[in-house]
This record gives structure tokens, sequence and C-alpha cells, in this order.
């Protein structure tokens, strides 16, 4: 390499050179600019330049050493700004950095709030597959061969599976497994992430949360089912609530019913979220169909149950008033930052 290819050399080295800690500066120092530094070496080579080219050769080696020098400063202000906000070689005084921390997701928080509820009573949590087969996800829970549900256009089938497995439509499908291995009395509860071929608007999304619940023992009765409900309504959202059963339907269940509460806006008074009834509709429930039972080897005859079904989306919208449910998948800090301590703005 000649002078000037190895003043090109070295000037590119300066550049790229990053340090991340005080003996890399150093290192760098040394390197450049000490005794043997490349660029003081360079600096010598001016001695054995002839005369006519001194003052060029000159004028590019101090620029160079310039340039050494600068990056030089430029490490060391680096190194201490980095110090100072990080380090106990800045100043120790200044409060921890806390970082973004995140944090539970709101539906994260209100399943385990759901979830407390039930433990505290005496219910176990279940979990299962999300890919289902079609006798969990259906044929055990009496959906006859021609329901609509079991349609492609309300469930997502799992390409290569036959027909026979898809993206569980309830987490009913996890309790029909508790059953099958189990003997009663059975008390759990099975939250999780179901999925139906839906378009998303502000009520509807293609996922969500459930929590279904499954009691089964010797005489079980809809009283019981009446009065657990209300006990979860109240501890979720305060001792006045108040709930009404209306009948409904179910393939799994008979008779069936749609929970409502007191609307949690007006307290019952009538206003436009509860549309003037006082009432909002949070879950659905029932005795678990004596079919159902047999299908999953439990004798009608000794026992009976009752089960209930909600959507987290829709307990976490009536407890915070959340107007548009596809508000919480779209990730967006200044919805998530609503429900923690700030965590986001640190
Ligand atoms: C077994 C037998 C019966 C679970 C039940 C409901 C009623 C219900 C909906 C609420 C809103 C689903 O998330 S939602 O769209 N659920 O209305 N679910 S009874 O019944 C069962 C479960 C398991 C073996």
């Amino acid at each position: 390499m000649n002078l000037g290819e190895r003043i090109a050399a070295v000037e590119a080295e300066i550049a790229a050179t990053v340090a991340a800690d005080a003996r890399a500066v150093e290192g760098f120092r040394v390197g450049m600019l000490g005794r043997n530094g490349k660029v003081t070496l360079l600096l010598d080579e001016l001695r054995h330049v002839p005369k006519e080219e001194k003052r060029e050769w000159g004028q590019r080696l101090n620029q160079l050493k310039q340039a050494a020098s600068a990056r030089l400063e430029e490490l060391k202000g680096a190194l201490a700004s980095t110090a100072t906000a990080q380090g106990p070689e800045g100043d120790a005084t200044r409060p921890a950095l806390t970082g973004h921390a995140g944090s539970l997701h709101p539906i994260s928080m209100v399943r385990q709030r759901i979830t407390d509820v039930f433990a505290r009573i005496g219910y176990t949590v279940s979990q299962g597959p999300e890919v289902e087969d079609d006798r969990h996800n259906f044929g055990a829970l009496n959906f006859p061969a021609d329901h609509p549900a079991r349609d492609m256009q309300d469930t997502f089938f799992v390409e290569g599976g036959g027909g026979e497995l898809a993206l569980r439509t309830h987490t009913s499908s996890v309790q029909v497994r508790v059953m099958e291995n189990s003997q009663p009395p059975i008390r759990t509860i099975s939250p999780g992430r179901v999925y139906r071929n839906e378009a998303i608007s502000a009520r509807a999304h293609c996922m969500f949360h459930q929590v279904e619940g499954l009691y089964v023992d010797r005489g079980v009765s809809f009283a019981e089912l009446k009065g657990t409900l209300e006990h979860f309504v109240r501890s979720m959202f305060g001792p006045d609530m108040k709930i009404r059963l209306r009948p409904s339907y179910f393939p799994f269940t008979e008779p069936s019913a749609e929970v409502d509460m007191s609307c949690t806006i007006c307290a019952g008074k009538g206003c436009p979220v509860c549309k003037g009834s006082g009432w909002v509709e949070i879950m659905g429930c029932g005795m678990v169909d004596p079919a159902v039972l047999t299908n999953c080897g439990i004798d009608p005859e000794v026992y009976s149950g009752f089960a209930f079904g909600m959507g987290v989306e829709r307990i976490a919208q009536l407890l915070y008033r959340v107007p548009d449910l596809r508000l919480y998948w779209e990730n967006d800090v200044r919805f998530l930052d609503q429900f923690t301590d700030g965590a986001f703005r640190a």
C-alpha cells in the first residue's frame, strides 16, 4: 500500500470505531495517537516524503490527526452521557430508570379476576387444545349434524383435517374432556381463546376469550346455578347488582337461559347502553342436557349439573365501558395504558 492508501485505511478505521466502555476509548487513543499509534507512525513517514510533496502530505496527515482527535472526543462524550443515564459511573443519585416494563393485557386481567371468583368457591381451572376434533367441539355437546355452527361459514376448519379438525368455537370442548376423564363431583371452569368465522366489527371478532363453567354432582339444581351466577356478578361488579334469567336455547343445556344484570352505566334506571331497559346481557347458562352427560360417560340418572359461559371481552367491556371490541387487539398503547399504572409512559 502506498502512503495515500494507508492514510485512507486509517481514516476509515477512525470513522468506524465505536467504544462501549472507557477501556475501549483508551484503546482507541493509544492505537491511533500513542507513541506507536497508527496516526503517529504515518506522521513519522513525512520525513521520507520528497521535499516538493511535503506540504501536500503534511496537510493530509494533519487532517488525519485531527479526525482521530475529534473521534476520540466524540467517543468520550458518548460514554459520559450513557454513564449518566444508566450507571453508577455517572450520577449515582439519579432515580433508576423504570423502562418499558409493559403490563398485563386488560383481557388477561379480567380473565384472572373471573378465575379468582370461581377458584374461591371451589372451582378448578381446566385447559385443553385450541384445535379440536368434531366430537369434542360438537358431537358430544348434542350439536346435530346439520347445525349451522358446523358450517364452514361459522367455523374455521383445519386444512388436512378431513373436516374433523377445527379451531374450537367454545371452551365447552374442554369440559367434555374433563367429564370423559373423571367422575363427579366436578366443579371446573375453562378459560381460553375461541374462534368463530365472523366478519370483524365493533361488536364481533373472529377470535375472543371465554370462561365456561361446569358443576356436576348428585342433586345439582337450577337454584344453585342462579345463586352461583348472582355471587359471580356481585363479586365482579358490586354487591348491589341484580340478575335476571330469560329462557333461551342451547343444544347442550336444557333448560337454558340468558343472564342479564343491572346496567352498569345507569344502575338500572334506563339509558342508551341498555336501550332503556335497565338490563344488559352478560352470559348464558343452563342445566347440562342429560344426553350430554351420557355422551361423556356420566350417568344422568345419578347426577345432574349446570353450566354457564361468558365472553371475557364482554365482561371487560361492561367493567371498563370499552366501546369497540377491535380496540382490544390493535395493541395501541394509548388504549392499553388506561388499564395500567402508566407502565407505557415510563
Ligand atoms: C358442557 C355442557 C354445557 C356452557 C354454556 C352458554 C350457556 C353460553 C355463550 C356466552 C357468550 C358463549 O361467549 S359466548 O358467546 N355461552 O351462553 N355456555 S351454557 O355449557 C356447557 C358447557 C360444557 C359439557
